[in-house]
C-alpha cells in the first residue's frame, strides 16, 4: 500500500476498533459529529451520540459498506452524555460491543450491547458493567478462550480520579517522577457481561525495567489502549495523549509488565490520536484519524488505513503523521 486511504469520506468518525470476523474487516468506530459545544480539556466537544459499523474485504481498494447506526444513547437505560471509543468481540456464538459512556452523574462507565451479528444492531445491557470506570475499552481474546479487557485514559478519560478501583475524594494526576499512571487490564467473565476480578495496573517499564514517569509526557500511557500478538509477542499500543504519538510496548503476557518499544505513528493533524492494528490477507494495517478533512477541527475526524511493518527484530517501523 502506497499511500494512506481516508475510508469513509463521506461523514466523521473516528478511534477505529479493527477485526477481522467470517473473514471479512469490521470497523467498531466513534461517530463525531458538531454538537456546537466549545473545545476544552475535558472533552466535552466529543459529544457523540451513535455508532455505526463498517465493512469491507479488501483494505487498499475495496468498497467500504457502511451497515448504519447500530446503537445510540437514546435506547440505552442509563446513558448521560458522550459515547467514545468502543470495542467488539465475539463469544459462544455473540457479538459484544464495550462502550464508554457518561452515566446520568457524568461518570464514565463502560456498557456492553449485545448482537447475534458483526454488523449489528447492538442491544444495550440494563446498566453499565458493575466496577466499569474511565473509557477506551478494548478487548483481547487470548489463548484459551480467555478475554481480558484493557482500559483507561487521562483528563476528560477521568482516570486520575481512582487509586486501586476506588473513587478518590480529588482527582490526583502525577507529576514529575512520580510513576505515571497505568492503563488497567482485567479478565472478562465467561459471559462477557462483567469484570471476573479486580482490574489490574498494566505496568510500562522503560529500557532499564523502571515504570515509565509521569512527567515522561512522550512515552507513558494517556488514553486508546489496543493489543495486538506478533511473533510469539504481546504487543500493547496506546496514544500519550498532549504529545501527540501512537507509541508501543512489548510483554510476554496479557497482564505485563510492558516494556516500552518506540513509536508507531508520529502527530497527526488534530489533537487525539487513536488507532488499532490488525492482519489481513498476510499484511498489517494500522488504522487511525486525523483531521486533514475537516481542515483541522479536533472535534470532527475522520477515518485512516496504512500499511504496518515490521523490523526483522520484531520492532515496528514509525509511520509519519500528518502533522508534520
Ligand atoms: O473520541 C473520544 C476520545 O478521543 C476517545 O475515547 C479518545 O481515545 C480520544 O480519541
Amino acid at each position: 500500500m502506497k499511500e494512506p486511504r481516508y475510508l469513509v469520506p463521506g461523514d466523521y468518525m473516528a478511534d477505529p476498533a479493527v477485526h477481522v470476523f467470517n473473514g471479512r474487516l469490521y470497523i467498531y468506530p466513534s461517530h463525531d459529529r458538531e454538537s456546537g459545544i466549545p473545545e476544552n480539556d475535558n472533552g466535552d466537544h466529543f459529544d457523540m451520540k451513535d455508532y455505526h459499523v463498517f465493512s469491507m474485504d479488501d483494505v487498499e481498494h475495496g468498497e467500504v459498506t457502511d451497515h448504519g447506526m447500530v446503537l445510540r444513547t437514546e435506547d440505552i437505560p442509563w446513558a448521560g452524555r458522550q459515547l467514545w471509543d468502543c470495542d467488539v468481540a465475539f463469544r459462544n456464538g455473540k457479538y459484544y460491543m464495550y462502550f464508554p459512556l457518561k452515566d446520568k452523574n457524568d461518570i464514565f462507565r463502560i456498557g456492553v450491547a449485545i448482537s447475534d451479528k458483526p454488523e449489528g444492531p447492538f442491544i444495550p445491557q440494563e446498566n453499565p458493567i458493575k466496577g466499569s470506570y474511565s473509557i477506551d475499552p478494548c478487548i483481547w481474546p487470548d489463548k484459551d478462550d480467555e478475554y481480558y479487557m484493557y482500559f483507561g485514559g487521562l483528563w476528560g478519560g477521568q482516570l486520575q480520579r481512582y487509586r486501586n478501583n476506588k473513587a478518590l475524594e480529588c482527582a490526583q494526576l502525577p507529576e514529575g517522577d512520580e510513576p505515571a499512571l497505568c492503563p488497567k487490564v482485567v479478565q472478562l467473565r465467561e459471559d462477557m457481561l462483567e469484570f471476573a476480578e479486580e482490574p489490574r495496573d498494566l505496568v510500562i517499564l522503560d529500557e532499564k525495567g523502571k515504570p515509565l514517569t509521569a512527567g515522561d509526557t512522550k512515552r507513558r500511557f494517556f488514553e486508546a489502549s489496543w493489543m495486538h500478538y506478533y511473533n510469539g509477542k504481546y504487543y500493547f499500543s496506546y496514544s500519550t495523549g498532549d504529545t501527540h504519538l501512537i507509541c508501543y510496548a512489548t510483554g510476554d503476557n496479557p497482564y505485563g509488565p510492558f516494556t516500552y518499544r518506540g513509536v508507531i505513528l508520529t502527530p497527526v493533524v488534530g489533537w487525539t490520536t487513536h488507532h488499532s492494528i490488525v492482519e489481513y490477507r498476510g499484511k498489517w494495517y494500522l488504522f487511525h484519524h486525523d483531521c486533514v478533512p475537516s481542515g483541522g477541527k479536533t472535534w470532527l475526524r475522520s477515518l485512516k488505513v496504512a500499511e504496518l511493518k515490521y523490523n526483522p527484530d520484531g520492532t515496528i517501523q514509525t509511520i509519519k503523521g500528518t502533522a508534520e
